[in-house]
């Protein structure tokens, strides 16, 4: 089945995939390597790189920035992804490969984008683990190449970065106007032991747990009152969190006022407000009318925009269901297309 586009708004996919074939090789290698121990890493991409019909398939897509990916989206209804370095990205080796591999991958992402302008746009990688060279390479990444924020896949090496050694990236994502798409990664070493007994660990829960994680490590931490204008996308319907708002809202205040952590110091706004304030939802593997509607509801209709994850959920037709979300006119082109015009500068 196909689903034609249309022209009452441009369907704009805002979590799309992709990686090179360096990247693809250096993975290979580390997972050759048998020090490396990053269980979730292993088990994601030793699958994935593995030779079963369904894996080959999905490196294939996720390689091909031409006419296979063109042809998918012309397919599924799609106007225009926003294309980014698969997870985790650079973020899994040593800093000096990570900045190589950051720069090489962002020079091909800029060059497909130049190839079609309408089609794609892309975000930056970068070497987290090296926050000098990460600035430098986003400054690079927007300023000359025309990519539209950064991607960060979640924790670097179990590190957050609520850490203020990684302030400098938020600080020159603000100031550049570039958001951060905070994307899943794999739980880290000290976290993923109780999720792999029964597979929980990758984008079945393990990513959710440990994205929503990380989105509240760095609200907790006080960073966005640091930097009040930088902007966060968070994927699959903010990974649960807008569920737990008023619950978030009551003992996060509590903890504060009871003067409980020194981790947690008052802040200005309440917990659930810097979603509304700093950070945009997209509904990327979340095709579900009750729970887009629930989020909807609550961080308001110019806070939530559409991606698909093309290629891990691949669903030709996956817009029929968001196409039929009883949203006006108005919110219908907001949560397909202004939204991410705005957020993406697009
Ligand atoms: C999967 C899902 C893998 C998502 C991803 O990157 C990913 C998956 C490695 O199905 O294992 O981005 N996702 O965002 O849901
Ligand atoms: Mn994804």
């Amino acid at each position: 089945m196909t689903v034609a586009r249309t022209s009452a708004y441009r369907r704009i996919a805002t979590e799309e995939a992709f990686f090179t074939r360096e990247v693809m090789q250096a993975y290979r290698a580390l997972l050759a390597e048998p020090a490396f121990d990053d269980p979730g890493f292993r088990r994601l991409w030793g699958t994935f790189l593995s030779d079963r019909p369904r894996t080959v398939k999905l490196v294939e897509r996720l390689i091909d920035l031409g006419e296979q990916r063109i042809a998918d989206m012309d397919a599924s209804g799609i106007d225009m992804q926003v294309l980014a370095l698969t997870s985790p990205g650079v973020q899994a080796f040593d800093a000096p490969l990570a900045r190589d591999l950051a720069q090489a991958s962002n020079d091909q992402l800029a060059a497909a984008v130049r190839k079609y302008p309408d089609r794609f746009a892309g975000l930056a990688a970068i070497a987290v683990q090296d926050p000098a060279a990460a600035v430098k390479e986003l400054e690079r990444g927007v300023r000359t190449l025309g990519l539209k924020g950064a991607i960060i896949n979640s924790h670097t090496r179990g590190e957050y970065l609520d850490d203020a050694k990684f302030w400098p990236i938020l600080e020159a994502a603000e100031a550049l106007g570039a958001p951060i798409y905070l994307h899943p990664n794999t739980p880290p070493r000290a976290m993923i032991e109780p999720f792999t007994g029964r597979g929980l660990d990758g984008a079945v829960f393990g990513f959710a747990v440990e994205t929503a994680l990380h989105m509240l490590r760095i609200i907790v931490s006080g960073a966005l009152d640091r930097f009040p204008k930088l902007q966060f996308v968070l994927g699959h319907l903010g990974e649960g969190l807008p569920y737990w708002f008023f619950r978030l809202d009551f003992m996060h205040g509590r903890m504060v006022a009871d003067k409980r952590f020194a981790g947690a110091q008052p802040l200005a706004r309440k917990l659930s407000e810097y979603f509304t304030a700093n950070i945009t939802l997209t509904t990327s593997g979340m095709a579900w009318q009750p729970a887009i509607m629930f989020a909807h509801s609550v961080v308001g209709a110019e806070r939530l925009m559409y991606a698909m994850d093309y290629p891990y959920q691949y669903v030709p037709e996956e817009v029929l269901v968001t196409d039929a979300l009883p949203l006006s006119a108005a919110d219908k082109k907001r949560f397909y297309q202004s939204n991410a015009e705005k957020v993406f500068s697009l």
